[in-house]
Parts: structure tokens; sequence; C-alpha cells
């Protein structure tokens, strides 16, 4: 499985495609004669062109069609209207190019020196086209490297996000219930990890995803990016567990771990459940707020937790329908 930017090609340099254009050009001249050679240069050099930056807008998805989980990434990251700005300035490129190919054409069947004249004209005005969209081309290329790396969660499976305040024990939780082969994956934009663990009940697997530096403070503290990834992942959560820390080992009051639960209450439109972690280390009644309570480091309650959180996504998988009946 992949996500929609894991496979984009390069993205080609200014320089390298006319490198690779001219190149070529002159190799399929020197195949033929006379004028035919200055045909052949120009229809090589322009196609390569063309081609090529076609190509590189036509493997980037359309960003219209893409699930919102990613458009929301997309555009926290590389923003999505100045991306499709690049890709439209590199379409008009490959079509000016193609245009200056139509030009010149007719002009290349006279005698052997206008030809050569005008072919070189040609070349000079391509390089020209492709020199003015440097910037554009870099532009693409970086936005394929930042986006290549996303986080591979599957929007449409089933998924639980785990929150809390830093230090509350949700790392601890996701590496307590997942199987060992947890994925990270660093967002481009903070210095923090997402890390992805997977759980498999009744035959589905669950998503379950730790954000590190995304949910673990005030909405107000988050920078533009971090808030669209935030709403990225209100798009594919199926439910949220609110981890708490009553004790007071985290460093963080309850108070301020209630408030972010309430953020998240009102942010996210799926289950949000609730659990006081490290059992073992307060004294008394877990806070109100609390559906459950447990301890990662006696193992108290956890599995029942997870059950609960699964159960809180309720989801149900399509069956194939059964034509026979
Ligand atoms: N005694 C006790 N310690 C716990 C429990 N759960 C987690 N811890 C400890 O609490 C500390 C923080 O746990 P993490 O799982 O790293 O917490 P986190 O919420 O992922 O923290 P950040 O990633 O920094 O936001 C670690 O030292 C854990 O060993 C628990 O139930 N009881
Ligand atoms: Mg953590």
């Amino acid at each position: 499985m992949s996500h929609p930017f894991e496979q984009l090609p390069t993205t080609p340099r200014s320089e390298e495609l006319l490198d690779k254009a001219f190149s070529r050009a002159s190799r399929s001249g020197r195949a033929k004669r006379g004028t035919d050679a200055q045909q052949s240069m120009l229809l090589t050099a322009a196609n390569i062109v063309s081609d090529n930056l076609q190509n590189v807008v036509g493997d980037w998805p359309d960003f219209d069609r893409l699930d919102p989980f990613y458009y929301e990434l997309a555009d926290a990251i590389v923003g999505a209207d100045d991306l499709r700005q690049h890709l439209n300035e590199l379409s008009w490129a490959a079509n000016k190019t193609t245009e200056i190919r139509y030009e010149y054409e007719p002009r290349l069947s006279g005698d052997l020196e206008t030809a050569r004249k005008f072919r070189k004209q040609a070349f000079a005005r391509i390089a020209d086209v492709v020199e003015e969209i440097e910037d554009d081309l870099l532009a693409v290329a970086d936005a394929r490297e930042q986006l290549r790396n996303l986080p591979d969660i599957r929007p449409d499976d089933p998924t639980i996000v785990v929150a809390g305040s830093p230090n509350v024990g949700k790392s601890s939780f996701v590496n307590d219930v997942t199987r060992a082969t947890n994925e990270e994956a660093a967002y481009p934009f903070t210095t923090t990890e997402i890390q992805i663990g997977h759980v498999e009940a009744n035959h589905i697997t669950y998503q379950i995803v730790d954000t590190p530096g995304l949910l673990d403070r005030p909405a107000e503290q988050r920078n533009p990016s971090e808030s669209q990834a935030v709403s990225a992942l209100e798009h594919a959560a199926d439910a949220v567990l609110v981890v708490l820390d009553p004790s007071g080992d985290s460093g963080y009051p309850l108070e301020t771990q209630l408030q972010l639960r309430a953020d998240i209450l009102e942010r996210f439109d799926v289950p949000v459940v609730t659990v006081a972690n490290k059992r073992d280390r307060f004294e008394g009644d877990a806070p109100a707020e609390a559906d459950y309570s447990m301890s990662l480091e006696t193992g108290e309650n956890v599995q029942h937790v997870l059950d609960a959180v699964i159960e809180a996504v309720g989801y149900e998988p399509e069956l194939p329908i059964d034509d026979e009946r």
C-alpha cells in the first residue's frame, strides 16, 4: 500500500532537462543529413521538453479528488494553490515548446544555412522557456520531496487517534497494544514523529496513531501547518482515546489536561474515550471525566480500554454481496 505522493518520480531541473533534450537532439541530427538533420533535431528537442514536462504534471494526483486527509496534509505542507500554480506553469512551458516547434518547422526546409540558423534560433527560444520555469521546477521537486515521506495512514481504514498532554503515557499505550511493526514517519513541518501502530481484532486491522507534538497542547499554540495536520487527523480518525495522567508525574496539571480533552471533544466529530492512566501512581477516584482507569506499568485494564475504543470505532467491514441468494 502506498499514499498518493509516494510514487512521484523525480522532477528534473531546467538545466538537466535542456541537457537531455539538446544532447538527444544532436544525436538524432547526426543520424541524418542536410535539412532533415535540422528537422530531426528540432522535433527531438521539442518533444523531449514537452513530454517530460507533461509527465511531471500528469504524475501528480488531482488535488480535487484527493482524500481530504491527504489534501489537508498536502495543503499544510506545500500549499495546494501554490503547487497548482507551479504545475500550470509547467503545462504552459510544454505547450509553448510545441508552439515553437510548429512555428519553426516550416522554416527548416529551405537551404541548409538558413535551416541551421532557424534551428539554432528555435533552440534558443526553447531554452528561454525552460529557464523561465526554473523556479517552478524547483518548487515542484521540493514539494515532491516533502510529500513523499508522509506518514502512511490509510484514511479509509479504521483509525484510532491517541491524544493527551505530554508524558501521560500515549506512546506507552500504543507500544503496549500494537504489534512490533510500528512505523514512524515524520511530518515535514514538525520536529516530532508520528507513530502508527496496528492492532488486529476480529480480523480487522485498526490503525493506532500516536501524535506527539500535535494533540498534546492547546490549539492556540499550534502554528498554521500544525493546525492543518490536526484537521487532517480529524478526517482520518474514527475514534479518539484521550489519555489523562492524574498522578502529577507528567508535570501537567489535571486542569490543563482536561482543557485539552475539551478542545478535542469540540473539534473531533467522532467518539472520544477518556482513560485515566498511571492507576498505580494515584490514590482515590479517577477524575469524573474518565471512562476508565488503567496502568501501563502493571497492565491493569489496558486490554479492556483497547476493546472499548475499538467498540467506539464501530467499524463494520463491507462484506462482499452474496449473489447466489
Ligand atoms: N508508573 C507508571 N508510569 C507510566 C505509566 N504509563 C506510562 N508511564 C511512564 O510515563 C512516562 C511517559 O510515558 P510516554 O508513553 O512516553 O508518554 P507520552 O504521552 O507518549 O509522552 P510524549 O510522547 O512526551 O507526549 C514514561 O516514563 C512511562 O514509562 C503507568 O501506567 N504507570
Ligand atoms: Mg510519546
